[in-house]
């Protein structure tokens, strides 16, 4: 890697800015400023619904997972993660059955492949490479949908999701996840490290498509 972390900002700082052009257009992707105009078609908003149900689901055994390979120090916190995700669940069908969305689909391309990179960092990479990866695809979450809040000018028929990850539980969340992500960087090799960066960008980049995905209202073709 051409940049390497110093001690002089933290590891996820370091991270962001240098992935700060990406970060940025994913975080402001044409799905979310529809979203935040209001102009953003039922059909997508519906298939993000669906599909994001799916990224829920197959996010508790990464975290499972995530939890058997964790430090005895963090495993309280993951495990309420888990809890955290149960209520999301519940959410979703709740809102599923206000909006009559169809819940019972198929994972998309980019939703299996995402949650299939979920799983294979999980297993078969150190725990603090997968970690990273959760604290990126929170982190896009947060950042995303504070996007969507920070630019809409009235009340969203979709509120209930943009509240779910702009509230100060979430923001705390994420914050812990960041100082918990430094402390593990800092005892780990530079390879180590890369590793983990490259992971992050990764991630980035999955969020990104799932956005796309959803715009595009991606299909198998065949
Ligand atoms: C999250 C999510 C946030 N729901 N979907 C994607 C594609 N990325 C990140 O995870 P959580 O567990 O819903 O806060």
């Amino acid at each position: 890697m051409q940049n390497e972390w110093t001690r002089t900002r933290s590891f996820h700082e370091y991270l962001l800015e240098t992935n700060e052009a990406g970060w940025t257009k994913m975080a402001s992707h044409p799905f979310l400023a529809s979203a935040a105009d209001g102009s953003i078609a039922d059909d997508v908003f519906k298939t993000w619904i669906a599909q994001d149900y799916l990224f829920a689901e197959a996010a508790m055994p990464f975290i499972s997972i995530l939890i058997a390979k964790a430090p005895v120090y963090l495993r309280s916190t993951l495990a309420n993660s888990i809890t955290a995700l149960v209520q999301e669940l519940e959410l979703f069908e709740e809102q599923a059955t206000v909006h009559d969305v169809d819940l019972t689909r198929e994972m998309s391309p980019t939703c299996h492949a995402y949650t299939q990179f979920l799983m294979t960092t999980a297993y078969n990479r150190p725990f603090e490479v997968g970690f990273t990866v959760l604290y990126g695809a929170e982190k896009a979450y947060l950042d995303s949908w504070n996007y969507v809040r920070s630019n809409q000018r009235v009340e969203s028929r979709w509120q209930t999701f943009i509240n779910n990850w702009t509230n100060e539980a979430f923001h705390g969340y994420v914050d812990w996840l960041a100082t918990t992500l430094d402390a593990l960087a800092a005892n780990k090799s530079q390879p180590d490290r890369d590793e983990m960066e490259h992971h992050f960008l990764l991630t980035m980049r999955y969020e990104y498509c799932f956005w796309d995905m959803a715009t595009t209202k991606e299909t198998w073709m065949v």
